[in-house]
């Protein structure tokens, strides 16, 4: 029998009894990820307009601030020092030339900016310089983000001070499957470093990676473990595996695109009010798979050419599907 239980929430109630949120079991997910396409799709693109503009995308932009040399082993990232992906490391890039790069791409439409850094965690040396870089990019009037690793609360509250509106810390796959892809931490630390973020008031940014040779219930366990959190994430970055030569996961068999399409309308069903990002791999995916992950509830993408060290879609390439789609950047709220 499925169970349905209710929680009290904290933020905005989008369940049908007001003031209470749905706590999800993994049946439940799992009846609606494996429902007939059709279905699926009119039950997530329904959520969607109930929540947001169906025809308004948002635009973020990625910059690498320290790229390469991470002692962690993410099978999947050509960052780690375990695999020979050629890529060389980097040191922190200096403020001055974050800052410009993020004026370039507020310039051209972009109203998130999310600076990257290959580390299992900032050391205290790096603190002064990523807290001058989120003032910075601030400043231009853009969100800000930054995916840093694991942040303590000593961290995170000098970053939510800094003004650093939202934190990107992906949990990448189900509780089960994790240690088949990441050796060196595990499930319980990303947890609590996603709880250190809330608890110094930012916003979460927390997704995961589809096309690792997961199962289906690994991508439902993922999301299942998202939905349940005490707040849903404000974003969930949804990202495809991009293949790295020289990574463990170089060959790992891609992802049925109508399962891909079916995580997405998953995740939009069950964090209703969340941003939900079609993420890295879309250089591989056609603008009809695309399409189809925005009329499943997508609402955010990747702009410019690289993401953090692999390639993404040229701008033209992605105005020209806006243009064929009839969607629009989505603009920045202005604060009232
Ligand atoms: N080092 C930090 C961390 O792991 O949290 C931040 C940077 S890390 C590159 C950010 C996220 O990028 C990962 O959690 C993963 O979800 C995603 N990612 C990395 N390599 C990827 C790949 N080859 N394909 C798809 N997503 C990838
Ligand atoms: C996320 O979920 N995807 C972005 C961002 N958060 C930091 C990163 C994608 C990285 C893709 C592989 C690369 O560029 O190296
Ligand atoms: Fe390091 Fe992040 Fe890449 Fe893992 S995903 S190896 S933590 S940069």
């Amino acid at each position: 029998m499925t169970v349905t239980s209710y929680q009290t929430a904290p933020e905005k109630s989008s369940s049908a009894q007001p003031g209470l949120r749905k706590i999800w079991s993994a049946t439940e997910a799992a009846a609606l990820y494996r429902m007939p396409l059709n279905d699926l799709l009119f039950k997530a693109q329904t959520v969607h307009r109930e929540n947001f503009d169906p025809n308004r995308v948002q635009l973020s932009r990625l910059l690498s601030i320290k790229t390469g040399g991470c002692p962690e082993d993410c099978a999947y990232c050509s960052q780690s020092v375990h695999h020979e992906s050629g890529l060389s490391a980097s040191k922190l890039m200096e403020v001055e030339r974050v800052i410009r790069e993020a004026r370039k791409a507020r310039d051209a439409g972009a109203t998130r900016y999310c600076m990257g850094a290959a580390w299992r965690n900032p050391k205290p040396r790096d603190m002064e310089a990523v807290v001058a870089m989120v003032k910075g990019v601030k400043a231009l009037g853009m969100e800000t983000c930054m995916t840093l690793g694991m942040l303590d609360r000593e961290q995170s509250g000098q970053l939510a001070e800094a003004g650093l509106d939202y934190y990107n810390h992906n949990i990448d796959t189900s509780e089960r499957y994790y240690s088949e892809i990441i050796t060196t931490r595990h499930f319980a630390d990303r947890l609590e470093t996603l709880e250190n973020v809330r608890a110094a008031g930012m916003k979460v940014c927390c997704g995961g990676i589809v096309g690792m040779g997961e199962e289906g219930i690994d991508r439902i366990e993922m999301l299942v473990t998202l939905a349940n959190l005490p707040e849903h994430p404000e974003s969930v970055p949804i990202n495809m595996l991009i293949p790295i030569a020289g990574t463990p996961l170089a060959d790992a068999a891609p992802i049925d695109p109508i399962d891909f399409v079916r995580t997405v309308a998953l995740a939009r069903i069950m964090m209703p009010e969340s941003m939900v990002r079609l993420s890295a791999g879309r250089s591989a995916m056609t603008d009809e798979m695309q399409a189809m992950c925005f009329f499943a509830g997508a609402n955010s993408i990747f702009v410019g050419d690289t993401l953090l060290t692999a390639g993404n879609p040229e701008n033209d390439k992605d105005m020209a599907l806006f243009q064929r789609l009839g969607l629009q950047p989505m603009e920045l709220e202005q604060p009232s």
